[in-house]
């Protein structure tokens, strides 16, 4: 909605949201709110896209750039797993929507054959590697475990592999990347799913062209699995 001194205006609703699952997952969810992308995100270089709709556009960020950017009201509406908003931390946005879509597990996992309960019992203290050092924090503080949080930015499953940690914290679908990789699930922190947040002074101030959107796709999802 806002621009800055010397960007073209828009006028209209702004929805950001990441190329790849998140994108694939949305593209039916907005075809049902009437709102088709005139650009394809993974052949484009294009990093706004407009839509059928005058009044419609996307832009294309880093999951974990989509709550920064409806935060700052550089979009209006975002959609955006749980496990990046857990690590934003949700500050300026409004979150009315559980889509259901890209669902996946945050999980703790470690080399198999690793006694987890008998490390933890024992009172160890371990070696966490992971993308999701906020969600990680929480869950270990609430179980009284101590941990050395070693931030990675990808490829967690790599660090029990090389002695870099004894656990990791990870998203977990299908199981077959652990698998791959001499790894088991010991322990679930969340379910997640992609959530659509909005920035919260749009919501206020811009209602009429925002609540729409939202209730198009909130009909969207009804009976949908
Ligand atoms: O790739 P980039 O660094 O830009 O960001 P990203 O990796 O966060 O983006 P992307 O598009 O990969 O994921 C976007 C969102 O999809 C995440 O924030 C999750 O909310 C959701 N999602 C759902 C997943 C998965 N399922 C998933 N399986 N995100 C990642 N994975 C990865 C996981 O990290 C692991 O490496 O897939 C691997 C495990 O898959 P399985 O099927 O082998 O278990
Ligand atoms: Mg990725």
């Amino acid at each position: 909605m806002n621009s800055g001194e010397g960007m073209p205006a828009f006028d209209g609703v702004t929805i950001a949201l990441s190329k790849g699952r998140i994108f694939e997952d949305t593209l039916p969810l907005l075809q049902r709110a009437g709102v088709t992308p005139l650009a394809d995100p993974e052949t484009s270089r294009q990093l706004i896209l407009p839509t059928n709709r005058a009044d419609v556009r996307l832009v294309i960020v880093r999951a974990s750039d989509v709550p920064t950017y409806v935060q700052y009201g550089a979009a209006d509406i975002g959609i955006a797993g749980k496990d990046v908003l857990m690590e934003h931390g949700g500050s300026g946005l409004y979150q009315p929507l559980d889509l259901r879509i890209a669902k996946c597990r945050l999980m703790v996992a470690v080399p198999q054959g690793f006694d987890y309960a008998g490390a933890i019992g024992r009172g160890a203290r371990l070696r966490v590697a992971t993308k999701y050092a906020e969600s990680a924090r929480n869950h270990f503080a609430e179980k009284g475990v101590h941990v050395d949080l070693i931030k990675l930015y990808g490829s967690m499953e790599l660090a029990p592999l090389t002695g870099l940690a004894d656990v990791i914290v990870d998203l977990v679908s299908s199981g077959n990347t652990l698998k791959a990789n001499h790894l088991e699930a010991v322990e679930e922190i969340a379910q997640i799913s992609a959530r659509l947040v909005v920035n919260v002074a749009a919501w206020k101030l811009n209602r009429s062209r925002i609540a729409p959107i939202v209730d198009a796709f909130a009909s969207g999802l009804e009976g949908s699995p």
